[in-house]
């Protein structure tokens, strides 16, 4: 769906956008979403059954397993238009925050500079015991790895179903959600919190709040503008439109 001439008028005036990104952002690099049927060797698995704490203990070799063949698919893909528009977007508005679930790092590598990652990011490798990053750690067959400290098991840094979200970036991630003009939320299936609420409490501080998801989500119906298309189509069309007309007076 084009984006309409209503809200290309209020970004215009926008001096405050922050935006929320999820799994839908990275699809059209060829990153399947959370909730998309897995294939091949993890087709007999749910995603909501893997990354979890107790999943891990249950069998930490398998969640490992299913991190490190995630870990080598994203090291496979390219950014794509979305995460290049993003790119562009943070350029011209005076204040920009960039809020992801996602853990791909794929904004980063399109050339994002400020992105908070709510849920960690996949390269990174935590001790499950001490909850401090480990680089390095010999390779003695073990899978997991141990932690060359403790001898804990190894595990991706990223949050899990029933742990907490990093303080610092839930904080940032909440100031920024409650004191914008503007709050885009982009590939996101509005399903897990406390990221979910943030276009809640965006819209409930004054903000006006856009949905891009080619699939409605709990929260379109509350959405200002709902946006039903791919976003590697529907941002580039917002920057394009954004770029035609010269900004208002919000500079
Ligand atoms: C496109 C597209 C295209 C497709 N263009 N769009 C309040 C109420 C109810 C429950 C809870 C609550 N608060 C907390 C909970 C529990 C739980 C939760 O929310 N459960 C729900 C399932 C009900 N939350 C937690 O457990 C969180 N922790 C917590 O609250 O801790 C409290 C605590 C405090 C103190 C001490 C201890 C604990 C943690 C949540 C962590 C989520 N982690 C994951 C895994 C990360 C690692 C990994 O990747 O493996 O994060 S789960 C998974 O879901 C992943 C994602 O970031 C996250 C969100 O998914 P996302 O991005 O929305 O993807 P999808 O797949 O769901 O949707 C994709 C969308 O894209 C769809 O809508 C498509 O239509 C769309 N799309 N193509 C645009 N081209």
């Amino acid at each position: 769906m084009k984006p309409p001439v209503a809200l290309i008028d209020k970004l215009r005036s926008t001096r405050r956008l922050t935006v929320l990104t999820g799994a839908g952002v990275s699809a059209e690099s060829g990153v399947p979403t959370f909730r998309d049927a897995q294939t091949g060797l993890w087709a007999n698995f749910k995603p909501e059954d893997l990354a979890t704490p107790r999943a891990f203990l249950r069998n930490p070799k398998l969640v490992w397993e299913w991190y490190a063949w995630r870990r080598g698919l994203v090291a496979t893909v390219q950014p794509n238009p979305a995460h290049l528009a993003l790119v562009e977007m943070e350029k011209l508005f005076p204040e920009f925050t960039l809020i992801t679930q996602n853990v791909d790092g794929l904004h980063q590598r399109a050339g994002s500079r400020n992105v908070i990652e709510l849920h960690g990011n996949i390269t990174r490798t935590k001790c499950f015991q001490e909850n401090t990053v480990v680089t390095d750690w010999p390779d003695t067959g073990d899978v997991p790895p141990k932690c060359p400290r403790c001898g804990g098991l190894l595990r991706p840094d990223v949050v899990w179903f029933e742990e907490a979200l990093p303080e610092k970036e839930l904080n940032a991630a909440t100031h920024a959600s409650l004191t914008c003009d503007v709050f885009l939320s982009v590939g996101t299936s509005s399903l897990v919190y406390p990221a979910a609420g943030l276009p809640g409490a965006a819209l409930n501080a004054g903000a006006t709040v856009v949905e891009i998801n080619p699939q409605p989500t709990p929260f379109t119906d509350r959405a200002h503008f709902a946006l039903a298309g791919p976003a590697g189509i529907v941002l580039p069309e917002l920057l394009a439109m954004l770029r035609a007309t010269p900004r208002g007076d919000g500079e």
